[in-house]
């Protein structure tokens, strides 16, 4: 009682203290936010959500302490669109978001309102450490000079980037506008199209690969891993991918300690446990499952580091942490790192059909879970919350008005995210390979498009079911959690009112 009174208190205080005479920004009891958002996470992958084959005690620690989300999503099923809404409160195909290659420009306009600017406006400090995937600069990049637009110029204080994935080149660090540790006599090119320089390819030295890879992932060879792209120069500033893990983890909580004393985001952004998967040496037989299960224990002691550090520097009560991922599960992604094979019992993403790209659930629904040490209960919530939910939320816990137009899908569902309400959206148009489709309570709802040709030819070489086809596909979540029944014959107007409400989305918002 004590809590929610105070949780009240705070918010409606927040409230009146946007108007004009307060200055929200001296507010002492601002929470502190810290978005964990790992990388092709499924929902079944941590202890906490039925994983075997591998032990998550830090996850499940917050879980346990936290709200555990059963019907949570990221907006697309691949990470650019997520990440593009995680931070804007709008969909991606809004802004044509798909997923970037490593030397695309930057996707969101330093014009644009973010989720770190909105942030900004109520006194807080903001970083991003980790994976970026959101492009940088303008046109062709010059990764030898200030690299900009990026972060910085959308609303991040601090940024240290991994600029696109693992297994894309530039394969170097940039933080805030410099890449790190660059060598001005050894200047780094990149390129999408054409082999360049003089470093050795997946498919012509296949002898210096550690682990095989599909045909677009046999580029250029960095640290012994072919990757999608071809880059030359730059030899001091390559990453090793099992440095990953520590050296985020160094410059998130160096964050953390030069932030300490007031308001702060961190948009902690891991690469794991994307491929390719090269835990560092102490995670690896960690899990039963190899590389795939020892990435996911190296991601939970990542976890616990901030935790750690979090209540070292006696922040923790006061700070809420969203972990979340930003796709579903994928086993064989490019590599092969016998993710399949060992496997066992475990099931990536649960009881749901699909994976990782796909329109079913698996696509979309992410373990998440949201703690805040002082004001939220522990709880488990079933209401239907998407990622682009947290804009709106935080804008009114942290007394921010949103413009005209601010993160248009956003929903503000501030109760729900903290575990006060179960109320859910009405609503949720998702992403996926190909298509869309609509949740509404527990009926899901695929729209057809004319042809599968239209689906990008590298996803057939992918064991994954993507969902979409030329049928409408109708399943009700309530007996069907796996949609196995399409039931779209036997009801032609709910399939009809749907499909309308696709449409008016897509062309409107959501009202
Ligand atoms: C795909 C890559 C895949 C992965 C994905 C992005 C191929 C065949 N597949 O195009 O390996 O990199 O892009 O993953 O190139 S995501 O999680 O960042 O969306
Ligand atoms: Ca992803």
């Amino acid at each position: 009682m004590y809590r929610i009174t105070c949780l009240v208190f705070l918010t409606l205080s927040l409230i009146a203290c946007s108007s004009d005479d307060v200055d929200v920004s001296k507010t002492h009891q601002k929470p502190n936010l810290i978005i964990m958002y790992v990388d092709d996470l499924g929902y079944g992958d941590v202890g906490s959500y039925g994983a075997v084959g591998v032990e998550t005690p830090n996850i499940d620690r917050l879980a346990k302490n936290g709200v555990r989300f059963t019907d949570a999503h990221s907006s697309a099923a691949t990470c650019t669109p997520s990440r593009y809404s995680l931070l804007t409160g709008e969909h991606g195909f809004r802004n044509k978001a798909a997923i970037l290659p490593g030397d695309a420009p930057l996707l969101i306009s330093p014009d644009q309102s973010t989720l770190p600017k909105m942030l900004k406006r109520a006194g807080y400090t903001t970083a991003v450490v980790g994976k970026w995937h959101l492009g940088l600069g303008v046109d062709d990049v010059d990764w030898n000079k200030d690299i900009k637009p990026g972060p910085l110029e959308i609303g991040f204080d601090y940024s240290f980037l991994l600029p696109a994935t693992g297994d894309r080149v530039p394969t170097v660090y940039v933080e805030n506008h410099r890449v790190v540790g660059l060598d001005p006599k050894d200047l780094i090119q990149v390129s999408y199209q054409e082999k360049i320089g003089n470093r050795a390819t997946g498919y012509e030295n296949p002898e210096q690969l550690r682990v095989t890879a599909d045909a677009q992932h046999s580029k250029t060879i960095v640290n012994g891993v072919s990757r999608i792209g071809y880059m030359a120069g730059g030899e001091s500033a390559l990453w090793v991918d099992e440095e990953f893990p520590d050296i985020f983890t160094e410059k998130a909580i160096s964050f953390l300690r030069r932030n300490k004393d007031k308001p702060f985001f961190l948009f902690h952004s891991f690469h794991d446990i994307h491929v390719p998967r090269l835990p560092n040496p102490r995670f690896i037989g960690k899990s039963t499952m190899g590389p795939r299960g020892d990435a996911i224990v190296q991601m939970d002691w990542m976890v616990g580091e901030i935790i750690k550090e979090l209540e070292q520097l006696g922040i923790a009560e006061n700070t809420i942490i969203i972990f979340t991922s930003d796709n579903g599960p994928i086993l064989d992604d490019g590599y092969t790192d016998n993710a399949e094979e060992m496997v066992g019992a475990h099931k990536p993403a649960g009881v749901f059909r699909g994976a990782k790209y796909s329109a079913f659930e698996a696509g979309t629904r992410v373990p998440t879970i949201l703690t805040w040490p002082s004001m939220v209960k522990p709880v488990e919530s079933d209401a239907l919350v998407s990622q682009m939910d947290i804009y709106a939320s935080m804008a009114k816990l942290v007394g921010v008005d949103l413009k005209e137009g601010e993160a248009m899908d956003s929903f503000d569902i501030l109760d729900t995210l903290i575990g006060q309400s179960k109320k859910g959206r009405e609503y949720l148009l998702k992403e996926s390979i190909g298509g869309l489709s609509v949740r509404q309570k527990n009926w899901k709802y695929i729209a057809p498009i004319k042809s599968t040709a239209e689906l990008p030819s590298w996803i057939y070489g992918k064991k994954v079911e993507i969902g979409i086809s030329d049928m409408p596909q109708l399943y009700d979540l309530s007996v069907d959690i796996s949609e196995q029944q399409n039931i779209a014959d036997k009801n032609p107007q709910l399939v009809k009112t749907l499909q309308a409400k696709i449409e008016e989305i897509v062309s409107e918002g959501y009202k």
